[in-house]
């Protein structure tokens, strides 16, 4: 059972088809990763997956794919733009663990508090949201820190049904990527450079953010060691602080 790996397809042909696509480098030793994990009837193999391209407006576009058995599957698919668009991030994370699913799909802004910023990339999401928060009930508790990172038009729901990732999550996941990519046709380079340092700023936050509280950190350590699961999150999965060391230009 691979309950994610629909959602990947159609991620990577949406975007080939629709971006200049280029790969974007998986540092070595990250491109497929597997360990056996748990004893006797409970032993399964745990590969994960990765995935990155790269377009001209949008930095990193990367997924990683966690393949456990039917109560281990995870997609998680994040888009960075480059730090001269004011785009939001498109973060979508898809996990099915023992407990069930959790659900988070979002066009993660970079000024959440800025009415002229939600106007140009919240709003037009809303009535997408509300097509879809009908069948998919918001999720209850999530970290109050985490918080300034949502939009108003964040998703959030633990479906109880199999199915309802199958077909409700689908097309909401389907309907926020083409939602994004007509964002990303309109978007026009950032020039001014107080609104270039202030992307920047929030690209970071965002960055530092998602890399200290990774959820997935946990399980990573468990399957893989801590060692692979550092260099996987700052290396790969949250690695834009390491691009700007590096690089003259991201
Ligand atoms: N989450 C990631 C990456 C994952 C991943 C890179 C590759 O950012 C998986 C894997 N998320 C993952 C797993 C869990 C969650 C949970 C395995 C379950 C952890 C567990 O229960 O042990 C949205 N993801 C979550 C939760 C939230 C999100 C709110 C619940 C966490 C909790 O209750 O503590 N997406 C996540 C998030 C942000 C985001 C926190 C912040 C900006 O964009």
């Amino acid at each position: 059972m691979t309950l994610y790996q629909p959602f990947l397809e159609y991620a990577i042909e949406l975007i080939q088809q629709r971006l200049e696509l280029q790969s974007y480098p998986i540092p070595a030793g990250f491109e497929h990763k597997s360990a056996i994990v748990g004893k006797g009837k409970q032993e399964n193999e745990v590969v994960t997956t990765s995935y990155g391209y790269q377009s001209p407006k949008l930095r990193q576009i990367r997924a990683a794919h966690v393949q456990g058995g039917n109560a281990l599957q995870v997609l998680n698919f994040v888009i960075f733009p480059h730090l001269n668009y004011d785009l939001p991030f498109f973060g979508a994370d898809l996990v099915t663990l023992p407990g069930g699913h959790l659900i988070a799909l979002d066009m993660q802004p970079l000024f959440r508090d800025d009415r002229e910023y939600q106007a140009k990339y919240s709003d037009p999401i809303l009535p997408i949201f509300e097509t879809y928060q009908q069948h998919l009930p918001w999720g209850g508790d999530f970290p109050e820190e985490a918080s300034a990172f949502f939009s108003p038009a964040f998703l959030w729901t633990r479906p109880k049904e199999h199915e309802a990732v199958e077909t409700h999550v689908f097309e909401a996941f389907k309907a926020y990527l083409q939602a994004y990519l007509d964002f990303v046709d309109r978007a026009e380079p950032v020039t001014e450079p107080q609104a270039l340092a202030a992307i920047k700023q929030s690209q970071l936050r965002y960055l530092r953010y998602r890399a200290e509280k990774d959820p997935a950190r946990g399980m990573f350590n468990r399957f893989y060691g801590s060692e692979w699961t550092e260099e996987y999150i700052h290396g790969f999965l949250f690695d834009l602080e390491r691009q700007l060391e590096t690089a003259d230009s991201v």
